[in-house]
């Protein structure tokens, strides 16, 4: 059997306008636009060997089970009808599944690298469209610096996609990613967001207000506005989070450390730091600041957190 590989790499990416929500779950279709940060140093690196004994899958060099592999193998049947057997070796340089943005750089990676090891040659964009069906914030990793992730009106999903708007050099921004537990988190992205549009009563809210917030960040980010842009970051995640909280069965992954954080980046700004904060699918918060102030910031928070790292604009997906 012949068989040919190919091996990328993608960073995550971190929503400053949040994507949560969907409006089509089979083609995995957001009900809201999202805005995100491409970051660096974070990475995962994947390679797809098209053509091989049968299929299988090693996270960071952990052979996965049929269960754990049933989402790569169900993508790469997106690729092309009677796809052979394949083999996709994946690691991550940081935490995995921990609300650090680990499956966003993860389908990135791999759209990418099975798309190139199928002979298969796609744009940007028709990876991004890809991307978005293996998880939905993917969609924005294949650009490097600021991207955006339109809803897209089509029914077939192929206008929702990652829209670049400006590059990682526009900007010299910071992320500091205060790490407040890197353990797997208790309930999946996919499903509390399933939850909660069903159940929250403010869901309707949340993807009315969703376009205003992008409109602004997008103007803040051209404009080069901190405060505006970190303003709209925190608007946006405490609305994401009313969703969650109002959840039947209510999801809260926040931990008595997430706002002993958000209290210390308040305390920075109150002192003149101009700093603004962001959480996830997890207890982890990141923290939009100046580069300059980078390193003040990481030491206010050293105390609270198990680890911290500071991170700035990256590159997007890219072959290696
Ligand atoms: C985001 N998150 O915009 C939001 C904010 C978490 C909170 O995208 O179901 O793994 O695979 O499309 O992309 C995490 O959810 O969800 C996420 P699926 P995904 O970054």
């Amino acid at each position: 059997m012949s068989s040919s590989t190919a091996t990328a790499r993608s960073h995550p990416n971190i929503a400053l306008i949040k994507y949560w929500g969907k409006r089509d779950t089979k083609l995995n279709l957001p009900a809201v636009p999202s805005l995100s940060l491409t970051l660096s140093q974070f990475h995962t690196t994947t390679s797809v060997t098209w053509g091989s004994n049968k299929d299988l899958f090693c996270l960071n060099n952990i052979e996965q089970s049929n269960t754990q592999s049933a989402k790569v193998f169900q993508f790469l049947d997106l690729l092309t009808p009677n796809r052979p057997p394949c083999t996709v070796v994946s690691e991550n340089n940081f935490p995995t599944a921990a609300g650090l943005a680990s499956s966003a750089s993860a389908f990135s990676a791999l759209a990418m690298a099975a798309s190139v090891a199928a002979d298969l040659q796609l744009s940007t964009t028709a990876l991004s469209v890809l991307a978005r069906q293996g998880s939905g914030s993917a969609s924005r990793s294949l650009w490097e610096g600021w991207v955006e992730w339109k809803m897209g009106k089509k029914l077939d999903g192929t206008d929702s996609h990652g829209i670049p708007i400006a590059p990682r050099d526009h900007w010299d921004v910071r992320m500091v990613m205060a790490v407040i537990s890197s353990q797997q988190k208790p309930i999946s992205s996919r499903a509390a967001m399933l939850q909660t549009q069903s159940t929250s009563p403010m869901y309707d809210a949340w993807c009315n207000t969703a376009q205003t917030d992008v409109d602004i960040a997008k103007k803040a980010i051209m404009e080069k506005n901190l405060e505006r842009l970190g303003r709209q970051m925190e608007h946006s995640t405490l609305k994401m989070f009313s969703t969650m909280f109002t959840t039947q069965p209510s999801v809260r992954y926040w931990k008595p450390q997430t706002l002993a954080v958000v209290e210390a980046v308040e305390q920075l700004r109150n002192a003149g730091i101009p700093c603004w904060y962001t959480m996830d699918a997890g207890p982890n918060v990141k923290i939009l600041c100046h580069a300059k102030d980078a390193k003040q910031i990481a030491s206010a928070i050293r105390p609270i957190v198990e680890n911290h790292y500071i991170l700035e604009p990256g590159h997007g997906t890219h072959l290696l």
